[in-house]
């Protein structure tokens, strides 16, 4: 079992970067984490308060800055790579910016770890594998082949491909897992989940793309760090590691179970224009994480976990006020 000392977290003031940082620093007291993340729109320092000081340090930078890696990396034993631009939507209006920081961002940080010899763990998304179609009963496994739909997926597919080429080429010691669909406290209100329950405690109906049977498979984002924490200190070197924890639904349910848990009619939503390449349904199959390293998922009941999540969005207006209203300006604009 490798113990890490001193990691560095990438994106950690993002939303599953920071659940993973609060994770850490309530269940592993001899690890002191440096957060390294570029407060784009999506990272929020807010996401981090109540963190005692000597647990974390956090520094402001690019992962694309070759220079400022040089002088934070050593002193480390390990990185977890979390930033990256993560909203399809986006990357379907602006692809650029997902290359330079999911493509070239990842490159860097490879070089820095080859240069200082120290384990790395990158995080990635089932999204990689495409789409399975409704009624097909299978679902992703590490042997999948690639498959991506979207320019969001497309540049998280290359940034995993580089991790391999790494690992075989120079030896460095990485492992990567590609996880599915999370949700929980800090996620951005641009995504599906928080968008809804933002929507309807702003008095705005939800915006449902399509007819809505696209079938997304939850995970609450605390089994994932869960999940992390555990390939990082027993997973194998060189391997890929699928995170998920069977919680297949399709949006039009989960639409609906969001108004019942808010006490609003189960048809007050409006259906809009879908997503162009709109993938239909993620399944994972995390066998591989459950025998080989005993991993299992604490958050079985979806509906407690959404409820809870509501609630967090309810209670913490002041932490998405802001944001709601230029992110639904960008939505209108693109018809959605
Ligand atoms: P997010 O958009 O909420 O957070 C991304 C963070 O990265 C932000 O804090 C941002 O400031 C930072 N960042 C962006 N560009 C950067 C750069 N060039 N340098 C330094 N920091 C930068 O994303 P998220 O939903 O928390 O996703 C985190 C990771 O998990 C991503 O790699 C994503 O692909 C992956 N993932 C997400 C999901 C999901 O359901 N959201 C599922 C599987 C995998
Ligand atoms: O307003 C909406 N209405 C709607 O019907 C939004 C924002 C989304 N949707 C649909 C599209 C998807 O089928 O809901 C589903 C979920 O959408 P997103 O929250 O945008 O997530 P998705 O595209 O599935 O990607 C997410 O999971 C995999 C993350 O954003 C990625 O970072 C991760 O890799």
């Amino acid at each position: 079992v490798f113990v890490p000392r001193n990691i560095i977290v990438t994106g950690g003031a993002g939303f599953i970067g920071s659940n993973f940082v609060h994770w850490v620093v309530d269940h592993h007291p001899e690890t002191h984490v440096t957060v390294l993340d570029k407060l784009t729109y999506a990272g929020n320092l807010k996401n981090l308060a109540g963190i005692p000081s000597d647990r974390m340090d956090f520094v402001k930078g690019d992962i694309c800055d070759a220079e400022l890696l040089d002088r934070i990396v050593p002193g480390h034993d390990a990185i977890v790579h979390y930033a990256a631009e993560s909203h399809n939507d986006n990357s379907i209006a602006d692809p650029e910016p997902f290359v330079r920081t999911n493509v070239v961002g990842t490159f860097r940080l490879l070089e820095a770890v080859r240069r200082y010899g120290i384990r790395y763990h990158h995080i990635s998304t089932d999204e990689v594998y495409g789409d399975l179609a409704l009624d097909d009963p299978a679902k992703f496994t590490e042997e999948t082949p690639y498959h991506p739909s979207s320019p969001y997926s497309s540049t998280k597919a290359s940034s995993d491909l580089l991790v391999r080429a790494w690992t075989r080429t120079y030896g460095i010691r990485a492992t990567i897992s590609n996880c599915s669909n999370n949700y929980g406290p800090y996620q951005h209100v641009e995504k599906f989940i928080p968008r809804q329950i933002t929507n309807i405690l702003t008095g705005v109906r939800p915006k449902l793309y399509g007819a809505g049977l696209n079938v997304r498979d939850w995970i609450h984002t605390e089994d994932h760090s869960s999940a992390v924490w555990t390939i990082l200190t027993k997973g194998r070197i060189g391997e890929t590691y699928l995170i998920g924890a069977n919680g297949e639904r399709n949006n039009i349910d989960v639409l609906r179970l969001i108004l019942r848990l808010m006490d609003q009619p189960e048809d007050a939503f409006d259906h809009v224009k879908d997503r162009p390449g709109h993938d239909r349904r993620y399944a994972i199959d995390a066998t591989k994480l459950r025998t080989e390293l005993g991993w299992e998922p604490m958050h079985t009941d979806f509906e407690s976990g959404l409820k809870a999540t509501i609630d967090w969005y309810t209670n913490n207006p002041q932490w998405w006020e802001k944001t709601k209203a230029a992110t639904e300006e960008r939505y209108k604009r693109q018809g959605q």
